[in-house]
């Protein structure tokens, strides 16, 4: 991971976060999960976006009381390499859903600020390019439980 972006990133996120609190209806997170790892290192988080509006969205920024850094990663893989970069955004569809999941996006909870053990909750803000907020709660599992 590029330490530099990273940074980056987490200065726009106190910015963005200043702005609004607004929320939007027609957005539903379901299947909320943390793929835990044991030794402090980074967990990822995993959940679908429902959107029932009539316009696309896009999942921008996020963000936990529970960790000092989220980002936005996505993981890709080519010629037998898998890796995983930070990225801007992910758009959810109208009247469709988009899934953070593993080997694709996923929020990189990065320095536990706490304690955080399989069978905790993680809160988590999720921030939109509509400005919408949405709050919601992922359950930590175990590294080798995978769904
Ligand atoms: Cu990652």
């Amino acid at each position: 991971m590029k330490k530099l972006r990273c940074l980056l990133a987490v200065a726009g996120l106190a910015i963005a976060f200043s702005a609004s609190a607004a929320g939007n209806a027609s957005l539903e997170v379901q299947h909320g999960w943390v793929r835990w790892l044991p030794g402090g290192l980074p967990a990822a988080g995993y959940l679908t976006i429902v959107n029932r509006g009539n316009e696309p969205v896009a999942l921008v920024k996020a963000s936990s009381p529970d960790y000092a850094d989220v980002m936005l990663h996505r993981t890709t893989s080519s010629g037998g390499t898998t890796r995983m970069e930070p990225v801007d955004r992910m758009t959810v569809p109208a009247h469709g859903q988009a899934a953070l999941s593993p080997g694709d996006y996923h929020l990189m909870l990065m320095q536990a600020k706490r304690p955080v053990a399989p069978g905790d909750n993680v809160a988590v803000t999720l921030q939109f390019s509509d400005g919408a907020l949405l709050h919601t709660q992922l359950k930590v599992r175990p590294a080798n439980q995978v769904n």
